[in-house]
C-alpha cells in the first residue's frame, strides 16, 4: 500500500511537469502601476508567443490577486500570461 502510494505520486509529479512544459510560456515585460484593489497590473510587455500579440502597453487582470504580491512599478519580470474568456490575465510572474 505505502508501496503504492509513493508509486501514484511519482506518476503524479510527472504528469504536471510535462503539463507545466507544455504549457508554460514566459513573456518578458516591465510592470507599469499594480492596482492591488482591482486585482489589475500594468504592464510594457515584448511580443506574447502564446496569444500572438505584438509588444505593448496594457492591464492584465489576475485572478489570483497572490500572483501580484510583492511586484511595483519599474520591476523587470518574466509574466506567464493567458486568455480567460477573452479577458487578457496574468498567471504566473518571476
Ligand atoms: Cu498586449
Amino acid at each position: 500500500m505505502k508501496l503504492f502510494r509513493t508509486m501514484a505520486s511519482v506518476c503524479l509529479l510527472a504528469l504536471s511537469t510535462t503539463v507545466a512544459l507544455a504549457e508554460t510560456s514566459w513573456t518578458s515585460g516591465e510592470i507599469k502601476k499594480v492596482d492591488r484593489a482591482q486585482s489589475k497590473v500594468t504592464v510594457k510587455h515584448g511580443p506574447i508567443e502564446n496569444l500572438d500579440m505584438p509588444s505593448m502597453t496594457m492591464v492584465f487582470f489576475a485572478p489570483d490577486p497572490k500572483v501580484l504580491d510583492g511586484l511595483e512599478a519599474g520591476q523587470k519580470k518574466q509574466f506567464e500570461f493567458g486568455d480567460m474568456n477573452g479577458r487578457m490575465i496574468v498567471k504566473q510572474v518571476k
